[in-house]
């Protein structure tokens, strides 16, 4: 496997599409491989792009990663489906969506399904971004469906994530919803050229305005009344990040170098004093407890016959004996001691 790690890092597009499918599968070893990869990532810029279905991530990643090779940077794509298994006809579509790109070596594409739990497909995203990142991508993006939870713990790993809106989807604005708003620093309503967008602006500039602490901030007490001040004065807190909101048309290429530009105004933001450390710091330790949980799960499972945890099951049915209880007693099995 260390092999692998030097075709990697020397460029090798087939060691690459291997590890990335090792990844996947949590094929036996990968661990030691990634492990020996650690030390050469950090280095490319991760940007989550998230959204309703339909709204037009694909399109936008497409166009996104065309602007990043005019300006000379390589691109790494991600398309994760949290939602389904199979999703042979999503991926067959950004096949076609993303066609423009092929034949490109500095551009690499690769889709991702669910197999089994969300927990291993977070991991496996960030596994599988540290694989390009060995491989020397600097631009990193990774599409999500944005349909709750779980892709706000995929862009956990991304250092700036988009929030793709469209007009008219029935829904005022649907990110609101999810609450993915608070995740956002990029906001882009795709779809610019349908009708409905300025409704769509309108609606998001206000729930960013209401939402956006610095909003609270910003207010002065006045009789009693707590009346907010207009939004200019929200950009001029200093290290304070408002998120700007961008009209694009994906399909025709429109507003996409302004999608660039505020990412990487963003990024640059980030870069002052100590904040991409911060940031950094916060998806790690995310990412530790995600990975003992499992561990201390797997582990705790492994050794106990499933008859006693079905019995557990059946008396806390029964109302013969408390969750608190049997938990306190499927620890002591195990030498754990957690009464209090
Ligand atoms: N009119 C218009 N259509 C667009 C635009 N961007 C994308 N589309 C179309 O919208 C449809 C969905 O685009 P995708 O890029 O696949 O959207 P997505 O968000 O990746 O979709 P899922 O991955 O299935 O959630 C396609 O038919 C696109 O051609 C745009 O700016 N304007
Ligand atoms: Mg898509």
């Amino acid at each position: 496997m260390l092999d692998q790690v030097h075709l990697l890092l020397d460029g090798d597009r087939r060691a690459l599409a291997r590890l990335l499918t090792a990844v996947e599968n949590e094929r036996e070893g990968v661990e030691t491989t990634l492990a020996a990869l650690y030390p050469h990532t950090g280095r490319a810029w991760v940007i989550g792009i998230t959204g309703a279905p339909g709204t037009g991530k694909s399109s936008l990643v497409t166009a996104l990663a065309k602007a990043y090779r005019t300006r000379g940077e390589s691109v790494g794509i991600l398309a994760v489906d949290p939602t389904s298994p199979f999703t042979g006809g999503a991926i067959l579509g950004d096949r076609i969506r993303m066609r423009d790109l092929a034949g490109d070596k500095n551009i690499f594409i690769r889709s991702m399904a669910t197999r089994g739990s969300l927990g291993g497909l977070s991991r496996a995203t960030r596994d599988a971004i540290r694989v390009l990142d060995a491989a020397g991508f600097q631009r990193i993006l990774v599409e999500t469906v944005g349909a709750g939870q779980s892709e706000i713990d995929i862009v956990r790993a991304a250092h700036t994530t988009l929030v793709i809106e469209a007009p008219g989807l029935g829904d005022d604005v649907q990110a609101i919803k999810a609450g993915i708003l608070e995740i956002a620093d990029v906001l882009v309503i795709n779809k610019a050229d349908r009708p409905g967008v300025e409704h769509t602006a309108r609606a998001l500039k206000s729930m960013l305005e209401l939402g956006h602490p610095a909003s609270r901030v910003q207010s002065v007490n006045h009789h009693g009344q707590m009346i907010p001040t207009a939004t200019p004065a929200i950009n001029k807190i200093p290290d304070f990040w408002l998120p700007p909101i961008i009209r694009t048309v994906a399909i025709e290429n429109q507003g996409v170098d302004e999608v660039v530009n505020a990412i990487e105004t963003h990024r640059t933001h980030l870069s002052q004093a100590g904040k991409i450390e911060e940031l950094e710091d916060q998806h790690i330790q995310i990412e530790l407890v995600e990975r003992l949980r499992e561990h201390l799960l797997r582990d705790f499972f492994h050794d106990l016959p499933p008859e006693t945890f079905a019995q557990a099951v059946a008396q806390i049915r029964a109302r013969t004996k408390a969750p608190q209880t049997a938990v306190q007693e499927l620890l002591a099995l195990r030498g754990v001691n957690v009464a209090k």
